[in-house]
Order: structure tokens, then sequence, then C-alpha cells
């Protein structure tokens, strides 16, 4: 196999080339200060930044908090509209030459189209089409029904999705998070009841110790670090945990202390860095649990007041042996005893992460291991402490919130009931990875993608593109062009539905932080002219009602976002506030979500510790690959994850000057691998994993641990087979062996 993202020229034809290259240099300066100002959150992180109180306001409502990220995300949503003849022009296969970043700057998608079987050509279709196609396809068993959605759009839009799926009897509730932070949900749930982070952002203000791990913040969470450098500043410690030595963990320029940034090159952020071989985190904390104990600093009178189940992570961490520690995470006991004296010194210690700790076969354990040494050291439950997944997309946690999950709490399907008038559907649904394989096995006849890029996504591209291409119809709701809509083929009918994002909609929104904050998004008009789009909402309300009717549920009146929210602040636990928020303009902090106190969510109020077994990490040899053990090359464990000029499957910038990679087909290897590789620096390789193989990748020697090494998704998708945590269904793209090998 080959790589799937040719560039125009092997290919598309000059005349796709130039149309890209239009529009990515249109001026549009003044528009991005414009959205910028607009009350609406940022479209990008979960950190949250933006909203009533204007564009450039945290939570904590301090001003300038807007990132580069952000005028990144709005300008790649200023682009014109894609002209109305783009789609005569050019075929499918055609469009299929582009790559991530091309077809981005295709513009903004302004009205639906349909490809249907047997045409090469996307077609424009009327919305009317659209619901009568939408009719007949949702009119199917509910079982093979499917969403998928990713976590741009809103709570209304999240929740009358899920409303409308499991009024059909569906909970195929399938949503981006399965790839992303499922892991600390399930974790911290079964842990303190709660799935959420229990920091919030003046919380973590208070903290004297942030141990930061399987995070790269300054490139996807830029705000973050100016919350860094001020605890660094009042001589508080920043531990880093991750495998690759990030630039920006260990000095970040921030425009928000532009002194610093100018006469010392930046902040100064990591006091520690651990580099941990990838998917040993389990190992990392357990190790410092055991130190704690022969350090004697852990707080036995917590453990014995707020938590269940500590003697049995104790004994664990004791009876433990050194060796396996060390030989498991490759660190000295010495690095790991300095790490673990450093939290059990400091008063008030915050744990955060992001997706070096969930994107691995063990995810879940890797969160738990962290949660029982935030409460071995009585760091659960007061102000500047705790435990703070950092959260991808700027609402995927809103989505989670608002029921789009296969794992829907008791108390929202009780409240769902009373509205749909049945009971919820008990019968398991397809997490993202679960959709995949029922979509190969052919029974998927119908899914909804509200925004995402479902196919891209997701790890053996040639695997997602074949399940994909056996679902009958998929709806791609959107507002531009990915590769998905160009690979995830139906069988029928694909349509690809625009749609006005966050700062366009009619009526007001809302979204919620990572931090649990609730924001209020104002409507707004779009930039496009004689564009033909609709809102989330209308669309999923026509859909609802051309399939369900009117029976106990009134769907358009649910048009009517400010009735949605009357209905969430009814069914979801903590967002009671949002009743009133039309009113009183008050975006609020959702109840229930940070713990002051260590009194958690759980049927006692205590903390469940439980014991994390000690991953057994293996890399196989040459013959894994189908090569003889004797044969050229290197076999590697490979990260996979985001450039700084990328949002996910969306490339912006080709370039990563951070971690000095020139283009997207790089790999970052240690100078010591490229040596015992028999390679040199620059030199072109092929890299295979157990699902297929990339050629022409350009080596670049980097500051990353010897043994592993680091590509840029989506692009890596195409090499590793999805290998899954059992309970979380996150795949594991952090931990891929590899082969490298000389071009033949
Ligand atoms: N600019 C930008 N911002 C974004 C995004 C984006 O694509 N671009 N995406 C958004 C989304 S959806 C998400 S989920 C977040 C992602 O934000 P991050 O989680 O910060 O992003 P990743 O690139 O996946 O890499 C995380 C880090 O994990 C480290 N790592 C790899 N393996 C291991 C391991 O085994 N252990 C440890 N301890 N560390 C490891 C890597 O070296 C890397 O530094 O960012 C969000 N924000
Ligand atoms: N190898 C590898 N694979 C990974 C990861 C990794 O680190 N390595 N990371 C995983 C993670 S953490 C995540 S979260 C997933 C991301 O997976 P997804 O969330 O599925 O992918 P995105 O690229 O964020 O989706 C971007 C698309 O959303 C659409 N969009 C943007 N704004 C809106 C809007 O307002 N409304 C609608 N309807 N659509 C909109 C645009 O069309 C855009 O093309 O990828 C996962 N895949
Ligand atoms: S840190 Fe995240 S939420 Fe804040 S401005 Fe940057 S991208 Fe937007
Ligand atoms: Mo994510």
């Amino acid at each position: 196999m080959t790589d799937s993202t040719n560039s125009p020229t092997t290919g598309g034809g000059l005349p796709l080339l130039q149309y890209w290259l239009e529009k990515s240099v249109s001026p549009q300066g003044l528009k991005i200060w414009e959205k910028l100002n607009h009350q609406s959150s940022c479209l990008s992180c979960a950190w949250g930044t933006g909203g009533q109180k204007g564009g450039f306001v945290n939570e904590d409502s301090e001003y300038l908090q807007r990132c580069a990220k952000s005028v990144e995300a709005i300008s790649a949503e200023l682009q014109d509209g894609i002209k109305a003849d783009f789609f005569q022009q050019f075929t499918v296969e055609e469009l299929q030459k582009l790559d991530s970043q091309q077809c981005d700057r295709l513009g903004r998608l302004s009205y639906p189209v349909i490809l249907r079987k047997g045409s090469n050509h996307y077609e424009r279709i009327t919305w009317e089409e659209v619901y009568k196609i939408a009719e007949k396809a949702f009119k199917k068993s509910p079982e093979r029904l499917a969403s998928y959605s990713s976590g741009r759009s809103s709570n209304e839009a999240a929740f009358i999705l899920q409303l409308m799926m499991r009024a059909l009897g569906s909970n195929n509730l399938a949503d981006c998070s399965d790839l992303c932070h499922a892991p600390s949900t399930v974790g911290l749930k079964e842990v303190f009841g709660s799935g959420t982070s229990m920091v919030s952002l003046e919380s973590l203000k208070q903290s004297n110790c942030v141990v930061l791990v399987g995070s790269n913040a300054p490139a996807n969470h830029p705000r973050l670090m100016n919350e860094l450098i001020k605890i660094r500043d009042k001589g508080g410690k920043i531990i880093i945990i991750n495998p690759q030595i990030e630039v920006g963990l260990v000095k970040f320029a921030s425009p928000a202390f532009p002194i610093k940034s100018l006469l010392k090159g930046g902040s100064d952020i990591s006091t520690l860095y651990l580099q941990p071989i990838p998917g040993s985190d389990v190992a990392v904390f357990v190790g410092i649990q055991k130190s704690l104990l022969e350090q004697n600093l852990i707080n036995f009178d917590y453990l014995g007041n707020y938590t269940d189940g500590w003697q049995e992570v104790i004994n664990h961490a004791e009876n433990i042996r050194w060796q396996d520690i060390t030989d498991t995470c490759g660190l000295s006991q010495e690095e790991i005893e300095e790490v673990a004296y450093n939290i059990g010194k400091s008063e008030k210690v915050v744990f955060a992460w992001a997706m070096g700790i969930t994107h691995h076969i063990n995810g879940v354990d890797n969160v738990k291991s962290i949660a029982n040494t935030a409460l071995i050291t009585g760091n659960a439950g007061k102000i500047g402490a705790g435990t703070m997944p950092i959260r991808g997309h700027s609402n995927v946690q809103g989505f989670g919130s608002m029921g789009v999950t296969i794992r829907l709490s008791e108390a929202i399907k009780i409240a769902l009931k009373e509205i749909i008038g049945q009971p919820i559907t008990e019968t398991k649904g397809y997490s993202a990875r679960g959709l995949i394989t029922a979509a190969r096995d052919a029974k998927i006849d119908t899914l909804l993608c509200l925004g995402g890029n479902l196919y891209a996504a997701n790890p053996d591209l040639t695997e997602a593109k074949k399940a994909l291409n056996a679902v009958e119809t998929i709806f791609y709701v959107a507002t531009k062009p990915n590769l998905g809509h160009f690979h995830g083929l139906g069988k029928e009918n694909t349509l690809i539905l625009p749609v006005f994002n966050r700062f366009e909609n009619p009526h007001r929104t809302t979204t919620e932080s990572g931090n649990n904050f609730v924001r209020l998004n104002e409507t707004g008009i779009t930039h496009l002219k004689d564009a033909d789009l609709v809102s989330e909402i209308e669309l999923i309300t026509e859909i609802a009602d051309q399939v369900l009717g009117e029976n106990l549920i009134n769907w358009k009146r649910l048009q009517d976002t400010s009735y949605i929210r009357e209905l969430i602040a009814k069914t979801i636990p903590g967002y009671s506030k949002i009743g009133e928020i039309d009113q009183t303009k008050q975006e609020f902090t959702i109840d229930g979500r940070i713990f002051t106190k260590p009194n958690f969510s759980t049927a006692n109020g205590k903390a469940q510790m439980q014991i994390t077994p000690l991953p057994r990490l293996t890399i196989p040899d040459k013959t894994f690959f189908g090569v003889k053990e004797d044969s050229e090359g290197i076999v590697l464990i490979l990260g996979t994850g985001r450039s700084y000029g990328q949002h996910n499957t969306v490339v912006y910038n080709t370039a990563d000057k951070y971690r000095g990679m020139p283009h997207r087909h790089c790999i970052l290897m240690n100078g010591e691998d490229i040596k015992k590789g028999g390679f040199t620096v620059n030199q072109r390789v092929k890299v295979r994993g157990d699902a297929g193989e990339l050629d022409n990748i350009e080596i670049i020697a980097g500051n990353i641990l010897q043994g592993t090494a680091f590509m840029f998704y989506p692009e890596a998708n195409v090499l590793f087979k999805a290998h899954i945590d059992n309970v979380a269904e996150t795949p594991a793209y952090k931990r891929i062996p590899i082969l490298i090998r000389r071009l033949s």
C-alpha cells in the first residue's frame, strides 16, 4: 500500500491545484478581528476562551486570552464558498487525490450535495430532497442507524441529536471522544463518580505543583501555558512526563508576558522533565506511589476518611519490585524518587493529562494510576489540587454531558424517558470503533455524521474506507470539506450538508469548556453570499420531524434553542442554570463537577481506588512485519499526534517548526536510532506497521526517547490496525510498532 495523500500534481491535475491556491490567499484580516470579538467561545480547543464578555476573555474574566490557534480556526471558516460549478468540474477520483490541507482550502461548503450510486460527481440537491432521503434512510430498524459526532457543534445540537437517536430507539451514538478522552471519562467516573476535571481555572491558579502528563499544551492548549508560567513565577513546580521533549514545555514565549519573551526568550516551564517509555505511565505512577510510601509522604488520614480500596493500592505499590518498575518505564529509581519527593512536599498538586495517557490499550489504567497518586497524597477534593483531563475539541465535553455517549447515566435515562415517552434502549451502542466494525460487517444502513472526520480519525484507513463504503446512506454535516467526504463514501448515497458555524448561527447556543464552564454564544451572520446553509438545529429537528412526526416531542418547537435549554435544564445533571441563561446571560460552572472537598459523587461519597497492573510492554521482531530478522532496518515504537499547524485531521500548515519537521511526511527519530538503523538524517525511508506502509518518509533527528519515533496523523493512520483499550474502546495511537527500512 502507498501513501493515500498524494499531492495534486501526481494525479489531481492542474486546475484543481489552481483552485485551492486561489482560495488560500484571500485577504480577510478585518473579518477575523470581527469574529475574534464576537461573543462566542473559541472554535478550537476546550480551554474555553471567549463567550459573553467577548472573544478575548477567559473563565476568570481575564482579558487578552486568544491564541493563534483561534485565529487559524476562524480564518479557515472565513474562506469563500465553494463555487457553484465546482463539483461538476471534478470527479470524486480527482477529489480523492487531495490531501487534508487541500480539502480544507477548497473553501466553505455552501450548498447541499449528493453523490449517488454509479455517479462520478457530487451534484447539488435541494434541502427538500435531502429531507426526503433522510426520512427514508432513518425509517430503518434502530440498531442499523448510527451517528458520529465531533465536538465543534453546540450543546443544543448535541442534545437534540441524542434525543432523536434515542427516540428512534438507537443507542449508536459514537463520538470523537471515543477516540480521545473516553479512558479519562470512564476511569474518573469509576474512581470519583464524575468523569470530568475536578479543577476549575480559578482553582488551578492556586496550585503550587502541576504534573503534566502526555500533553503538548504549548501547541494544543496554548492558554494553559500562561497558568503554568504564573505558577512557576510564584515558586511552584511544573513536572513534565513525556517521552518526547516538546520545546514549549521547557521554555515558552507567551504574548501574555511580553517582557520575558523579549529579554529571556520565554519563560521557564519544566522544573523536572521525565521521558518514560511510551505506554509505561502506570509503571511511572506506581513507582511514584512506592516512593511516596518509602519517603513517608502518604496521607493515611485522608485515605482512611475519604477513600475505599486504598490498602490494596498501597500494598500493590509496596510489593512491586523497583526493578520491574524501572524496567517497564525506562526511568531510574532516582528520577522517580525526585518526582515523588516534589509531589509529596507540595501543598496543592494538580495532575493534568492529555492524549499521551489515553491513547493506549491500558488508557483507563493510566488514568486510574494518576487518580490513585492524587488520592494517596490527599490531592483530590481541595482548592488548588485534583485531577484534570485536558479536553480536546472546544465542545467535546458538552457532547458527553448532553448524553451523546454509549454510556448514558441512569439519571439521564430516567429524565429522557419522561420526554421521549418510552424507556431508553438498553442495547449497547457502537462507539467510534464499534461503529467501524459494525459498518464493515454490513450492520449499518444509515449514518449521520455531525461534524468530524470519522474516516481519517480512525486507525487503518483502508479498513475505515471499506467500512464506510458498506453503509447505505451517509450524511456528512460539515462547514468545510475534508478527506472523509471524498474517501468515506456510502454504498447508495453520500450527502454533504453545509451548516452555519458557531459564530454564524441564527440562534443562541451554548458550549462547555474542559473546566466545566458553560459559555453562551450569541447569534451571528455568515459572510457567505448566496449560501444555502441551515443550522445544525434546523437540520436535525427537520429530519426528526419527518421521521418521527409530532407525538410526545414537538420537534419544530425545538428549533427555538431556548426551549432546548429548558429541556437540558430538566434532564442534564448540574445544568439547571441553563434554563435561565437567556434572561440572565450568566455563564456558569456546572454543579457537582468541581470538588473542593473530598466528598465525591460516588454512592458513599468516597473515592473508589483500584489497583493498576503494570503493563507488559513488548516490541516485536522484524518477522512480525513479514521480513527476515537479519534484514536491514530498525523496529521502533511510534507515537502519532498533532503538529503545531493542524487541528486534528485538518491541516492548516505543513511544517512544524517547533519539532524541526519541515513537512508532513517526516519521521522524528533519536540520533542513536538513526545510526543503529544504518540511516542518515534527511534520508527517505519506508515505514511499515501492521496495516500498511508509507513510502518516502524523511528522517528528522529530534529530542525523542531512544527506541521511539513520532509521526503526524492523519497520514500515519494508514500504518496500523486498531488495538483498543477493552473498556473505553480507544485506540492505541501512541504505541505502534513500526519497521523502518531503506527505500528499495
Ligand atoms: N492546535 C491544535 N490544538 C488542538 C488539537 C489540534 O489538532 N491542534 N486537537 C485538539 C484535540 S481533539 C485534542 S484531544 C488535544 C490533543 O492534545 P495533546 O494530547 O497535547 O496532543 P497529541 O499530539 O496527541 O500528543 C500528546 C503528547 O503525548 C506525548 N506522548 C506520547 N506517548 C506518550 C506516553 O506513552 N506517555 C506520555 N506520558 N506521553 C506520551 C507526546 O509526545 C505528545 O507530546 O488538542 C486539542 N487542541
Ligand atoms: N493517529 C492518530 N489518530 C487520531 C489521533 C491521534 O492522536 N493520532 N487523535 C484522535 C483524537 S484525540 C480525535 S478528537 C479525533 C478527531 O476526530 P474528528 O473530531 O472526527 O475530526 P476533526 O478533524 O476534528 O473534524 C474536522 C471536521 O469537522 C467539521 N467541522 C468543523 N466545524 C464544524 C461545525 O461547526 N459543525 C459541523 N457540523 N462540522 C464542523 C469540518 O468539516 C472539519 O473538516 O482523531 C483521533 N485520531
Ligand atoms: S487556548 Fe484554546 S480556547 Fe483558548 S484561544 Fe487558544 S485555541 Fe482557543
Ligand atoms: Mo481529541
